[in-house]
């Protein structure tokens, strides 16, 4: 062949070769962890505990310092990041456990089954971006935490999922799979004890890699909600249990030390995380796939979320602002820390951008895409966010979060406070009303909304 004609030919593949790439659809793994401290990685300065699989997450993408979740815990804030919704807004503004389990209740079955547990949920009427995926011709699974309802219409089967293997509800026992005497653990829409023994972390693990090499060959949604490092649900002593083999990760610090504990069960997630990685690279989807991490919300008791001021439940930037990555190595640079004011509002408009489907018609959403943003092409067009817990409001409107709270009162300037120690409400009235203001007009804004179920009286 002569050489200007192999040219042609070498340019005609490669040119049929880009199309096909432009127009295939990513994957998406979207993992998000339970009560993960802000410090709780390496890569955000954890100088004991060991995410080297976080880390190279953080090394081949984007690691987002300034990034919130919409609620203090767990189940507003998951409600959030599936619906591209306010809690208020999505109707999913509190917990849906039981409170009786605090005080050590065991629940028969016909107890339970009438529990807010398991007659609560996100509404049906709301749109998750598993559905939004589905319509765009993904494969979808949830593997892990699911907290969105446990009766069959608030399954992930029937949210957009093509398959989910893990808890409904908001924690379980890692080995028996129980909550407080219930047995939790679900293969799509029944509930199984096949793998009943098994550590959860291990089971998330190995369903998500099964996941992944099953759905190779076409586009695929993972949601991977570990339950780690959240306590267990039980009614025994041992609440941060982790396997021994974790433990020896640490030499030198006591296996009974409840830090300790927490750090394994960190990294026996992380490792997960780590084959997960590798089995993208085996398969050759790394490339083309988007993957994010992020914690629901701030981490607790041996959590560490410095240098943010309080933890999980507060409304300090310690129980609402989380570690985030992403990595997208067709899309997004490697290496790159981004400071922009960015929540989990945004990940559903996100992920609706990378798969180009279109968000659901008629449905407010209150995020937007962050991808020019992660890749530094654009600045963030957030410039508020709102918070509320029950009593508990806070906002923040540019740089001055404000907050009126139980464990946090007060306006903080965070660009040059950012452990929200110095509070400027007698020096700065005028800031102060400002920000309270735009809180009351969010407030009015959902009050206002369509209304959605489970918790508010319509
Ligand atoms: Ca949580």
């Amino acid at each position: 062949m002569k050489p200007r004609l192999l040219l042609h030919v070498v340019l005609l593949v490669l040119t049929a070769f880009c199309v096909r790439a432009a127009e295939r659809k990513p994957n998406i793994i979207l993992i998000v962890t339970d009560d993960q401290g802000y410090r709780d990685l390496g890569c955000f300065g954890g100088d004991q505990i060991k995410t080297p699989n976080l880390d190279r997450i953080a090394r081949e993408g984007v690691r987002a310092t300034n990034f919130y979740v919409t609620w203090p815990a767990c189940t507003p804030s998951r409600g959030s990041l599936l619906t591209g919704r306010f809690p208020q807004r999505n109707g999913l503004y509190d917990m849906v456990r039981n409170d009786m389990v605090n005080y050590g209740h065991r629940f028969t079955w016909e107890e339970y089954l009438v529990s807010p547990e398991m007659t609560l949920g996100l509404d049906p009427r709301e749109t998750t971006i598993g559905n939004v995926l589905q319509r765009a011709g993904y494969r979808n699974a949830v593997i892990g935490k699911w907290d969105m309802g446990q009766a069959k219409r608030y399954l992930p089967l029937q949210r957009g999922f093509h398959y989910f293997y893990g808890h409904g509800n908001n924690g379980i026992d890692y080995y028996t799979h129980e909550r407080y005497g219930v047995h939790s653990m679900f293969r799509n829409n029944e509930r199984t004890a096949a793998d009943k023994g098994v550590y959860a972390t291990d089971l998330f693990r190995r369903e998500a890699l099964q996941f992944v090499r099953e759905n190779a060959s076409r586009p695929f949604f993972l949601y991977l909600p570990f339950n780690a490092p959240h306590s267990a649900s039980n009614l025994e002593k041992d609440s941060l249990q982790v396997p021994e083999k974790w433990l020896g990760f640490y030499p030198g610090l006591d296996p009974k030390d409840k830090r300790a504990r927490y750090m394994a069960m960190v990294s026996c997630m992380d490792d997960a995380v780590g084959e997960l990685l590798d089995t993208l690279r085996e398969l050759k989807l790394e490339q083309n796939t988007l993957i994010m991490f992020f914690s629901d919300n701030g981490g607790s008791g041996p959590g560490d979320n410095k240098p943010l001021r309080g933890g999980k439940s507060s409304m300090f930037e310690g129980g609402i602002r989380v570690p985030f990555l992403a990595r997208w190595p067709e899309r997004l640079p490697a290496g790159k820390v981004c400071d922009e004011f960015l929540t989990a509002l945004e990940v559903f408009p996100t992920f609706c951008a990378a798969a180009g489907a279109k968000p659901p018609a008629g449905v407010k959403l209150d995020g937007h895409d962050m991808l020019p943003i992660l890749a530094g092409k654009a600045k963030s067009p957030r410039t508020e966010m709102f918070w509320q817990r029950r009593a508990d409001k806070a906002a923040r409107v540019g740089n001055f979060k404000w907050a009126d709270s139980a464990k946090h009162k007060g306006l903080y300037d965070l660009s040059v406070d950012i452990e929200e120690r110095n509070d400027l409400s007698a020096e700065k009235p005028d800031v102060l009303a400002r920000v309270k203001a735009r809180f009351d007009a969010w407030r009015k804004e959902m009050d206002a909304a369509e209304p959605r179920g489970p918790f508010r009286d319509y």
